[in-house]
């Protein structure tokens, strides 16, 4: 029978990335018909953006407390896969550290913010005394559980966050309440943050109309070496760590790891989402080899807390915002940059953008404005095909290393009892 379905209509069909792109390129023929008139992008459109940052800001707190409890809290499972959880946890946390240092050097090496500061009244800044490392050791402790939910100061939000899922694991089955709530309500931000990146083309294009209105089109031009800077970073992450990682642990080559990966590759760089790249990850990994027992722990776990793409892109983004608004970041600071953004790769969820939400927390961890977002969200969406890319492919080269290495010691096991 004919289909009696309508046809959807064309703009049904438009994905909210092509959505994002049209905006961008709106925005900025609005930005450049108003830069005889800044003022009007100022009263009329910048408030658009404006309402899409508070948006960001209203649920990064949230969203960043209940993740992270959650994920703390699914530790209690690591204990139960014993050897399997502890040999993925700290791969998972040694690459993520890597990646994010690896995105500040290139950062740093490749000047990424090109030299080009923003002398605009609305995104000027004025850079705040950078606190001493040990002060910033001190000042990651809070002296109040609902202070840091006010003021968002996000570092403590997250030793809140990591302290209560410890308290819930030591409370043990009294705390069954406390953890179905936190997991609903890790769900809950999820899907509001879902609702947020909805909004993003509207955001988008309230954020990019007044800064091109007021600075110009060459305000594009260092997002063009923004984007090529993180992919180089990326790159090296892939072609780099990876591969060692594969080759030294897992012993077999990286190139054919790489090929049977492709899938997951092409998969993860269209979709932009982590958890959409799970299942064909999961499939190559058992085509490669992988035991089940190790692929259908790995994986999943790695979905939603390893993401070492997203923890390079926090890193160059926060340089290049920092650069951009003529702030040095101060070694302390730099380092408070790898914490955050392994935190914040931690708490992203591996959907669609998520990894620009969190990165208003790593910008706020070192007192830079959250208002940089605006600067890079018009090419997020280039950006986070390559960070899930990266996501999805650390997730299976650690998959690939720890079932060598319960291969190995189930053998060593195996000599000495024969
Ligand atoms: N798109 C996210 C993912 O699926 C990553 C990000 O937004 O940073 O992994």
């Amino acid at each position: 029978a004919e289909s009696t379905a309508a046809p959807r209509r064309w703009y049904r069909r438009l994905s909210l990335t092509t959505w994002i792109f049209i905006a961008l390129v709106l925005g900025i023929l609005a930005g450049l018909g108003l830069q005889g008139a800044p003022e009007v992008a100022e009263t009329y459109v910048k408030p658009l953006g404006t309402i899409f940052l508070n948006l960001i800001k209203m649920i990064v707190v949230p969203l960043v407390l209940f993740s992270i409890i959650a994920g703390v809290v699914s530790l209690q499972d690591v204990r139960k896969v014993g050897a399997i959880g502890g040999k993925t946890i700290l791969l998972y946390l040694a690459t993520t550290a890597c990646a994010v240092t690896l995105g500040l050097v290139f950062a740093n090496v490749m000047n990424v913010g090109a030299g080009y500061s923003l002398d605009s009244g609305e995104l000027a800044y004025e850079a705040q005394a950078a606190p001493s490392l040990i002060d910033t050791i001190v000042g990651i402790f809070p002296s109040n559980f609902f202070q840091p939910m006010a003021d968002a100061t996000m570092l403590q939000v997250i030793v809140i966050a990591v302290v209560f899922g410890f308290g819930i694991i030591a409370a043990g089955p009294k705390a069954r309440v406390v953890v179905d709530f936190v997991e609903a309500m890790s769900e809950v931000c999820i899907q509001i943050m879902r609702g947020i990146l909805l909004v993003a083309p509207i955001g988008v294009f309230g954020l990019i109309a007044p800064v091109i209105a007021a600075n110009g089109p060459d305000v594009l031009l260092p997002l063009a070496w923004l984007v090529a800077v993180a992919y180089v970073a990326m790159a090296c992450q892939i072609t780099v760590v990876y591969s060692a990682l594969v080759k030294a642990l897992a012993r077999r080559s990286p190139l054919g790891f790489l090929r049977g990966e492709l899938p997951v590759i092409g998969f993860a760089f269209a979709s932009a989402s982590s958890v959409g790249s799970l299942p064909l990850n999961m499939e190559c990994a058992e085509k490669m080899g992988v035991s089940k027992e190790v692929y259908s722990f790995v994986l999943p776990l790695g979905a939603t807390i390893n993401m070492d793409g997203t923890a390079i892109y926090q890193g160059v983004c926060a340089i290049f915002i920092a650069q951009v608004f003529g702030v040095e970041l101060t070694l302390g600071q730099q380092l408070t940059v790898v914490l955050t953004s392994v935190l914040a790769s931690i708490g992203t969820a591996g959907v669609p953008g998520s990894g620009m939400i969190m990165l208003a927390m790593v910008l706020q961890s070192v007192g830079l404005p959250v208002e940089g977002v605006a600067l890079v969200a018009g090419v997020d969406r280039i950006l986070d095909m390559a960070r899930t890319t990266v996501n999805v492919t650390g997730d299976a080269a650690v998959a690939q290393c720890v079932d060598a290495l319960q291969r190995r010691a189930a053998a060593r096991r195996a000599r000495r009892a024969a």
